[in-house]
């Protein structure tokens, strides 16, 4: 089987490439634009729209290469009964879970604000998963997917770094899978929180994963 090496941290990322596919996490207008969830948190959208750049080139290697793209987006159903009162209930938000702002619905499923940014929206032939909580893993179907399609190894790219990404790439290490996130392809409302996360992945041996910048996933590839 094809293998490539990546540089990464804490040591190089082997990547087969007939069992690796890319997960983008949550890149949704509720997250990266203003009028959405995470404005309505008091968040200042702005560094997370530093990453749809670099996240468009991440998609554009992946769809070059024939790697299997997973998109995930943070969704709850109109009727919020997959939303727990405690997380619609909790703190004090502009607007909460399901409230209507300017761009629809607050992280409700099919609503303007919960849907991809115009760059980043999945092709026909890549895998949406719609989930309802923090981790990619959490009542939905990823892991029968991943396993139906063989896939071992994933390079996981999106926001916000340490809520989603972190939970998803805990969630993926606990099961088995390799995980390398792309550094400069997650951001965070709290660069330094952005910062402290892939430390933690990296640390201790790479107790949760290997990070490293979309480069040298690039270079691995030339
Ligand atoms: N608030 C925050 O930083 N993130 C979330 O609520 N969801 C995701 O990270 N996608």
């Amino acid at each position: 089987m094809h293998e490539l090496t990546v540089e990464a941290r804490p040591f190089p990322f082997r990547l087969p490439l007939h069992s690796t596919a890319v997960v983008i996490i949550d890149m949704q207008r509720d997250f990266v634009e203003p009028g959405g969830f995470g404005e309505s948190l008091g968040n200042d959208v702005e560094p997370l729209q530093a990453v749809i750049a670099p996240v468009t080139r991440l998609l554009a290697t992946a769809r070059r290469t024939g790697l299997p793209i997973v998109h995930t987006r943070e969704a709850h159903k109109p009727d919020l009964s997959d939303c727990p009162a405690a997380k619609r209930d909790r703190g004090a938000p502009r607007l909460r879970i399901g409230d209507r702002g300017p761009m629809g619905r607050i992280l409700i499923e099919g609503e303007p604000g919960n849907d991809f940014v115009a760059e980043l929206k999945p092709r026909e032939d890549e895998h949406v998963i719609s989930k309802p909580g923090k981790g990619a893993f959490y009542g939905t179907g990823l892991d029968a997917w991943l396993r139906q399609h063989g896939i071992t190894h994933l390079l996981v790219a999106g926001v916000t770094t340490e809520v989603c990404v972190q939970t998803t790439l805990r969630e993926a290490n606990d099961r088995g899978y390799c995980c390398l996130l792309l550094e400069d392809c997650t951001g965070s409302y709290i660069p330094e929180f952005k910062r402290i996360t892939v430390e933690m992945v990296v640390a201790q041996g790479g107790i949760v994963g290997w990070a490293t910048p979309l480069d040298r996933l690039e270079s691995a590839f030339e």
